[in-house]
């Protein structure tokens, strides 16, 4: 089957293969007033292994996308009832930038004008009636393409490039939206500081590439321990884990928990002796929602700050 429809590119069959390999369904809606337009497209693109959702107009199309959020791209006819194409490219973009659902405009046979009228209200690119199977597959794909690279720069931009975990741009954001949840609803909000015990000794024994193998590795446990939460590297050995619904007593008892198994971790640093070392982390968690995420991180600093002067090794909460 791929090698058949690979007569339209390379990469077209490359990514075909990548998206049987990850069971990955891309959603596409058509929204299109005719039902023979719509049934055609709708053919074509299963073919090509898109799950498609349909409406017979805007209105109908915005109910569609609310009930389906992971919706990746619209086709969008310009001539509907109760609710045309422009109306409705513009109607989804009040709420949803051209990265967050990929909108391709067709415009009737001979109407020109209708596709750069597409493009100014919001649309990411334009198909002219009639098309071509290719003209179609090429646009779909293109514009998936571009979406997902987009994707993959978000992606990029919130992570530490050293440990893979989140950064602090993509904490703040973040933590600013679940901080605000946690106010309004009232619900509790435990912020936890980690800091690694004496790391500049690993550093100054081993060398700075051994640090940064117990980086990766302590990173890679906590991702793990908490997977449910936002874990993020504020910088050098310092972590930090948001946990929205949890109680000071709930957190402190997780947090604790990983200290221990962090103590008793040995870290294969490919040292020459063969040598494993031990780590040990110092901690401070606080739920009492400050005025800000800022203030409530600092307490947690400054808890984190108490538990180094108690001897490290500790959870201070
Ligand atoms: P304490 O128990 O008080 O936290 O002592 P510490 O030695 O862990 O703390 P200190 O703040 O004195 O030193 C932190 C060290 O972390 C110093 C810095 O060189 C090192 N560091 C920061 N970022 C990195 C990194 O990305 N890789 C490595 N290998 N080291 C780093
Ligand atoms: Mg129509
Ligand atoms: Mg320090
Ligand atoms: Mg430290
Ligand atoms: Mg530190």
């Amino acid at each position: 089957y791929i090698i058949k429809e690979s007569r339209y590119s390379y990469n077209y069959a490359l990514n075909l293969i990548h998206r049987l390999e990850k069971n990955q369904t891309i959603k596409i809606l058509i929204a299109e007033d005719s039902r023979p337009t719509r049934t055609f497209i709708k053919a074509l693109l299963e073919k090509h292994l898109y799950q498609v959702m349909e409406a017979s107009n805007g209105l109908e199309a915005l109910d569609v996308l609310k009930d389906n959020p992971d919706i990746k791209l619209l086709i969008t006819d310009y001539h509907m009832p109760e609710m045309d194409g422009f109306d409705l490219v513009r109607a989804i973009r009040h709420n949803v930038d051209k990265s967050g659902l990929v909108i391709i405009g067709l415009s009737g046979e001979g109407k020109g004008s209708l596709s750069a009228k597409f493009i100014k209200n919001g649309a990411n690119d334009f198909l002219q009636k009639p098309f071509s199977h290719e003209e179609l597959y090429c646009r779909v794909m293109h514009n998936i393409e571009e979406l997902e690279l987009i994707e993959q720069i978000q992606d990029t931009a919130n992570r530490d490039y050293l440990t893979n975990l989140h950064n602090r741009r993509y904490y703040f954001d973040k933590g600013e939206v679940l901080y605000n949840n946690a106010v309004n609803n009232d619900t509790p909000f435990a912020v936890a500081m980690i800091d690694i015990d004496h790391f500049k000794q690993i550093n100054d024994n081993y060398g700075h590439e051994a640090g940064d193998k117990v980086l990766v590795f302590l990173a890679e446990e906590l991702r793990l321990a908490f997977s449910r939460f936002v874990v993020a590297r504020l910088g050098g050995e310092e972590f930090s884990i948001l946990m929205p619904g949890l109680s000071n007593e709930q957190a402190f008892t997780l947090l604790d928990k990983f200290r221990g198994m962090a103590s008793a971790m040995t870290i294969d640093i490919n040292a020459d002796d063969g040598e494993l070392l031990n780590i040990s982390l110092s901690m401070g968690v606080t739920n009492y929602l400050h005025e800000s995420l800022d203030q409530q991180l600092h307490y947690a600093d400054q808890l984190l700050y108490r538990a180094k002067e108690a001897g490290r090794n500790m959870v201070v909460g």
